[in-house]
C-alpha cells in the first residue's frame, strides 16, 4: 500500500500508431507513407494511421469512406490482429523482466509503478534505458511519460508522442498541466467536453480552479474525479497485471452425460455469456481455456492463445474445438467449464478489419437487449431451427418482459441475420 505522503513515480507507456508501426516492420515500403489500418470497406472504420496520414486530418474511428476522402494516397490495409497480438506479447515481456510493478491497460500501452528506485538509479534514466531497450529488441517506436500518478504519466506521455519521452516532477505538474485543452483528460469523452466547453472552459487550468462542488452538481462522482485530475490528483494505483487473471464459467451436472451436442450447447452458451461480460467491461481475452472433468473425477484441461477479441464468433469454434480434442475417451462427463484469460481493456472495434460497421451494430444491438432484459434474453440459435426454439420458448415468454416495438424490430431483424439471434 502506498505511504501517505510518500511521492509516487509511475511511467506510462503507449506504443506509437502501433498497427501501423507492426505493419511497417513487416514492410519497409511503409515508411514514411500516410498509412491506414482498418476496415477496407467504406462502411469501415479508421483502427490506427500513420502521423503522415493525421496531417490530413484522419484519425482512429473515422469511418473509412472519410478517411479515403481526406487522403486518397493513403495506403489502406487490413488489419492483422495475430501479429499484433503477437508483438503486445514481446513488449509486455520486456516489460515484465525489468519492472518491479506493471499493468497492462490495453493491447499497447502499460503502466508501471517504479516508486523507489530513486534510491538507487535515477528513475528518468531507468525509464529511458527501458524504453530504448523495447525499441531496440522489438524494433517498434514507443514513447513514454514519468511523473507522479497514472493520470499525469499518461498526458505527458500523449504530449511527448511520437517517439519521445517526458517528465514531470511534482513540483511541475500544475503548470504542465494548465495550458493544456480540456480533452487531454483520459476520462472527458465528447459528452463531457462540449458539456464544459458550452460553459466556458476549455484548458485544464480552468477546469481545476471552478469549485468542486460545482463539478459535483453538473457530473455527479464522475466530476469530482475529473477535477481532482484536472488538479493532477489521481491516488489509483498501479494493479499489477497477470496472464492468469480471468474470467470463467463451469457447470457440473446432476447427472453425468455422454450428449456431445449438448455439450457443445452448453460451451456454445457459455463462451456467449463470458464473451458478452467482456464486452460490457470493454475487454479482450486473449487465451481460451476448456475444462472437462470425468466422472471418476479425473480432470483435464487445454487451452489455446488467441488473437485479442471479445467476439463470440471468434470464441465459440476455438472452445468447441478444445473441448472436441479433450474429450477422447467414451466416458460420462461431470463437469465442464470455459475460462477466458490474458484480459486488457479494449473494445471489439478493435479486431474488426474484415468488413464491417454491420457487425459491430449487430452486436451493439444485441447487446443492447440483453442489458435491458437480461443477459439470457437473447442468444445464438446454434443450428437449431429457429421456430422450434420459438415454441419451446413460448411459456417462458409468458414471464418475461415485453419488448417494447422498436426493441421488438430489432428482434426480428436480427433473426433474419446469419448469425441467428432469437429472443426467448
Ligand atoms: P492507441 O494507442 O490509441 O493509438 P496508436 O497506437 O495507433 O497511436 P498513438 O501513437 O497515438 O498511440 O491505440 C493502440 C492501437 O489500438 C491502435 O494502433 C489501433 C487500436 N485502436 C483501434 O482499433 N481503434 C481505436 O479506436 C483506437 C483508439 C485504437
Ligand atoms: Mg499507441
Ligand atoms: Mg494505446
Amino acid at each position: 500500500m502506498a505511504v501517505t505522503g510518500m511521492e509516487r513515480h509511475i511511467v506510462h507507456m503507449d506504443m506509437d500508431t502501433f498497427f501501423v508501426s507492426v505493419e511497417r516492420l513487416m514492410n519497409s515500403k511503409l515508411i514514411g507513407k500516410p498509412v491506414i489500418i482498418g476496415g477496407m470497406s467504406d462502411r469501415g472504420v479508421v483502427s490506427s494511421c500513420s502521423y503522415e496520414a493525421r496531417h490530413f486530418g484522419v484519425h482512429s474511428a473515422m469511418p473509412m469512406k472519410m478517411a479515403r476522402a481526406l487522403c486518397s494516397e493513403a495506403i489502406v490495409i487490413r488489419g492483422d490482429m495475430d501479429a499484433y497480438t503477437r508483438h503486445s506479447r514481446v513488449v509486455t515481456e520486456i516489460i515484465a523482466e525489468k519492472a518491479p510493478v506493471y499493468e497492462k491497460a490495453s493491447i499497447d500501452e502499460h503502466y508501471l509503478d517504479i516508486t523507489g528506485m530513486d534510491r538507487f538509479f535515477g528513475c528518468m534514466q531507468w525509464t529511458h534505458e527501458l524504453r530504448q531497450r523495447i525499441m531496440k529488441e522489438t524494433g517498434l517506436p514507443i514513447s513514454c511519460g514519468l511523473s507522479v500518478n497514472k493520470t499525469v504519466s499518461k498526458i505527458a506521455t500523449g504530449e511527448a508522442k511520437p517517439n519521445g519521452e517526458m517528465e514531470i516532477p511534482d513540483r511541475q505538474v500544475k503548470n504542465f498541466l494548465s495550458p493544456l485543452s480540456i480533452r487531454k483528460i483520459p476520462m472527458i469523452g465528447n459528452q463531457t467536453f462540449h458539456l464544459l466547453r458550452s460553459m466556458g472552459i476549455s484548458t485544464i487550468g480552468t477546469l481545476g480552479q471552478i469549485p468542486m462542488e460545482m463539478m459535483d452538481s453538473l457530473l455527479g462522482k464522475n466530476g469530482i474525479v475529473i477535477w481532482k485530475k484536472a488538479n493532477g490528483i489521481d491516488p489509483t494505483p498501479v494493479v499489477q497485471y497477470s496472464e492468469r487473471k480471468s474470467i470463467g464459467s463451469e457447470r457440473t451436472f446432476q447427472r453425468d452425460t455422454m450428449d456431445v451436442a449438448g455439450l457443445h450447447d452448453l460451451i456454445t452458451s457459455m463462451v456467449e455469456k463470458l464473451a458478452f461480460q467482456l464486452r460490457k467491461e470493454e475487454k479482450l481475452t486473449s487465451c481460451v481455456t476448456v475444462k472437462i472433468r470425468y466422472s471418476n473425477f479425473d480432470t483435464h484441461t487445454l487451452q489455446k492463445r488467441v488473437a485479442y477479441t471479445s467476439f463470440d464468433h471468434v470464441l465459440m469454434p476455438i472452445a468447441r474445438e478444445l473441448f472436441d480434442r479433450l474429450y477422447q475417451r467414451r466416458m460420462l462427463i461431470r463437469l465442464v467449464g470455459v475460462r477466458f484469460s490474458g484480459l486488457v481493456r479494449g473494445v471489439q472495434q478493435l479486431n474488426l478489419f474484415e468488413d464491417t460497421s454491420e457487425m459491430v451494430h449487430l452486436y451493439l444491438a444485441v447487446d443492447k437487449l440483453r442489458r435491458r432484459y437480461g443477459s439470457d434474453s437473447v442468444k445464438r440459435a446454434s443450428g437449431i431451427q429457429l421456430h422450434d426454439l420459438e415454441e419451446r420458448s413460448a411459456q417462458s415468454q409468458l414471464q418475461k418482459a415485453v419488448p417494447s416495438p422498436e426493441d421488438r424490430q430489432q428482434i426480428d431483424n436480427l433473426k433474419n441475420r446469419r448469425w441467428r439471434y432469437w429472443y426467448r
